[in-house]
């Protein structure tokens, strides 16, 4: 008898290649849920949670105070705020770039509590309350690069980790910082069932150098626009580092730690030769399957208008970053 074919670890790749669109994935769950019996959700879930519409849609985020430091106001085009938080990547709401401003709404960030830990001679655990009354909070505008080849450039809010790395007073020990998202699958579905999530590893796990961590430019991300981040932008904290690829940019992190050793990041583990652990935009060096040459700017006007223009080095960061890659490969440690 012939077997109505299943998706696979090999089918279920990862950013850009797993671009069905949602009829096509209504279509194979229609074609294969049955037949294979679906682990965790029914298949009726799948496809009422793949509407997405009927979802309550995120509360407005609360304005916030910061202050807007002149060397980081770029006088760049920004990207709309409805695209921002309108076209995202946070597959543990689903796959779709409609998605997570559809799926994420009921993600529960309040309370919330981030710890710092490991090689760390204070750790420490904060809510969000703690965290807005020790870190002054200021607006940065930033280049967004996808390892997807599209890009944003958007007015962050937040602070740099190093401030609150040196609160927690790292060891000597300390090399490496390892991030962790949320674990929840009941309010995350994207971690139930690998066809909403896409086949990843859940929790999503990232990680910096120490000393990229310590950078100036590294932020913990906590509003945009003003406003505490909505759910989708990976409320109510998450990591921007400018000059590196998007993915390396978790979202609604819950803990941090600082390591001895390299720690696992999630887009490695599933396809370690096209997500490096360094993930720097560079227009010279491709993904094996797309060039990174140029990439497509999400900016005003249209829908969805892009507009081609070249990738920057470090995604423009060059003249900050260069000297901590000084001597390396850039190649090899893509
Ligand atoms: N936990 C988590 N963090 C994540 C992702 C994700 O799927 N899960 N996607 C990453 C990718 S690929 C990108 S490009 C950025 C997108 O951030 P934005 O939606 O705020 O633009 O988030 C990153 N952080
Ligand atoms: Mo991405």
């Amino acid at each position: 008898m012939k077997r109505t074919p299943r998706l696979t670890e090999a089918d279920v790749t990862p950013e850009s290649i797993f671009n069905m669109k949602r009829r096509q994935v209504l279509k194979t769950l229609g074609l294969s849920a049955a037949a294979m019996g679906m682990p965790g959700v029914a298949q009726a879930d799948i496809l009422s949670w793949f509407k997405g519409n009927d979802r309550p849609p995120a509360p407005a985020g609360r304005p916030l105070d910061f202050t807007k430091p002149a060397q980081y106001q770029a006088d760049l085009t920004l990207t709309p705020a409805d695209k921002v938080s309108g076209y995202n990547n946070f597959y543990e709401f689903g796959l779709d770039k409609a998605d997570p401003a559809a799926n994420a709404g009921t993600l529960k960030t309040e309370p919330w509590k981030l710890t710092i830990d490991g090689e760390v001679a204070k750790p420490v655990t904060l809510d969000m309350d703690d965290i807005f009354k020790r870190f002054a909070m200021e607006q940065r505008i930033y280049r967004m690069r996808c390892v997807e080849a599209w890009s944003m450039v958007v007015p962050w809010i937040g602070f740099e980790l190093n401030k609150l790395i040196s609160l927690a007073e790292p060891t000597s020990k300390a090399r490496f910082v390892a991030f962790q998202t949320l674990y929840d699958p009941e309010q995350m579905p994207g971690q139930k069932d690998r066809f909403i999530g896409g086949g990843l590893n859940y929790p999503y796990v990232e990680g910096l150098r120490l000393d990229e961590a310590m950078h100036p430019l590294t932020i913990l991300t906590t509003g945009v626009y003003g406003k505490a981040l909505p759910p989708q932008n990976g409320a109510p904290i998450r990591l921007t580092v400018p000059w590196k690829y998007g993915f390396k940019g978790i979202k609604s992190i819950v803990k941090i730690t600082l390591t001895a050793n390299q720690p696992p990041t999630t887009w490695n583990q599933i396809a370690a030769d096209e997500y490096g652990f360094y993930a720097n935009v560079n227009p010279h060096v491709n993904h094996p399957r797309w060039s990174q040459a140029t990439e497509r700017f999400i900016g005003p006007g249209g829908s969805l208008k892009v507009e081609r223009q070249p990738t920057l080095l470090f995604n423009g960061y060059a003249e900050q970053v260069a000297s901590l890659y000084r001597g390396l490969d850039l190649r090899e440690n893509y």
